[in-house]
């Protein structure tokens, strides 16, 4: 077998395509480490994936979404199903392996050999997330894993970006989750195709439930409503009722073949956020770089010259974009 420093292109890529634990540990952590070989890997294992199917799994810190998937995890390799579970938390100081929750229940994963469990610290940027998140998805997906879970914290942008290439998204909130029902409400958060309310042995798990119910009468058009379930998730409970209400979710997009039609979007809009991303990094570099560009930034700063002016030229020296629209008139 090949020792860590021996993996090439097409080892790696067959070792992945097996299913050898080393092989995917290393191509996840080239992939976060942006190193090339991790690009030619993934291009070589891309035609092999499609076969995953990839749950999302969102809400604030704190709610259980770890424990949560811990069960799910748990429930799944009943019937000897292969998972992958990726988390992403950017808030946290750590960036391998460490923090999937209490340490102690995903342990009982980690010598599961039909379970491969990987932890995304913050590295880098918000759209350098979203990049290594869909890239780790694709290995995992051409490993054989049939199901993935993608763990984020927290809403918002940087969210949708890393679980916007989720087929089935989970909502998870607890008692006091009150910033998300707001967001929820206002229409800043996405409705998820599922919302479980975690620690239903708080007292106020009820009133929780009944708060996001409202929101959901007030209907968003589609015809999938999202179902609400109540867990614990730390005991197992309602956890065998949200499982069935994903696999509902599943089989509503794969009979409607909204499946096929949400892949395709997913994957059209992931590549563009990574380019948006890359292209963003760029002009940054190029602009803290160069001092005539700086210069210009200055030059508006003195109200020497319009922001616009500024943006046309900064765009024509990067990246040879000629704009007409952005001509100051
Ligand atoms: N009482 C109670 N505690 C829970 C439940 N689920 C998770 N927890 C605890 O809540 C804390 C946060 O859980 P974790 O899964 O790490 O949350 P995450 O940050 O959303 O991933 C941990 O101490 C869990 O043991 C539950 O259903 N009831
Ligand atoms: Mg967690």
């Amino acid at each position: 077998m090949a020792g860590r420093r021996d993996w090439t292109r097409e080892t790696l890529a067959a070792g992945v395509r097996d299913g050898d634990r080393r092989a995917l540990a290393r191509a996840i952590t080239l992939v976060e480490n942006r190193d090339a070989l991790a690009y030619d890997v993934v291009a070589d294992l891309y035609p092999h994936t499609g076969g995953a199917y990839a749950v999302g799994v969102t809400g604030p810190p704190g709610v259980g979404k770890s424990s949560l998937i811990s069960a799910l995890v748990r429930l799944v390799r009943g019937d000897g199903t292969e998972v992958g579970v990726v988390s992403v938390d950017p808030s946290s100081p750590f960036s391998q392996g460490a923090l999937l929750g209490d340490r102690i229940r995903l342990t009982d994963h980690f010598l599961d050999p039909g379970v491969f469990i990987r932890s995304m610290g913050t590295r880098g940027h918000l759209g350098g997330l979203a990049e290594a998140t869909l890239q780790a998805l694709l290995v995992l997906d051409a490993a054989g894993k049939e199901l993935v879970f993608l763990e984020t914290v927290g809403t918002g942008q940087s969210e949708v970006e890393v679980i916007g290439i989720a087929d089935t998204v989970l909502l998870v909130l607890m008692p006091g989750s009150g910033d998300s029902v707001q967001a929820l409400k206002a229409g800043i958060m996405e409705i998820p195709d599922v919302i479980a309310i975690n620690k239903m042995d708080h007292p106020q798990a009820k009133t929780m439930l009944n708060e996001v119910r409202s929101i959901l009468a007030l209907g968003h058009g589609g015809d999938w409503s999202p179902p609400i379930v109540l867990t614990e998730a730390t005991r197992g409970e309602g956890v065998p009722e949200l499982w069935a209400k994903i696999g509902e979710h599943r089989a509503y997009l794969e009979s409607s073949g909204e499946l096929e039609r949400r892949r395709r979007a997913n994957l059209a809009r992931e590549v563009f956020a990574v380019a948006s991303a890359r292209a963003g990094q760029h002009l940054e570099q190029a602009v803290s770089g160069d001092a005539e560009l700086q210069r210009l930034l200055a030059e508006v700063q003195e109200r020497e010259l319009d922001p616009l002016s500024a943006v046309r030229e900064i765009l024509e020296k990067v990246f040879r974009i000629h704009d007409e629209r952005t001509r100051a008139s």
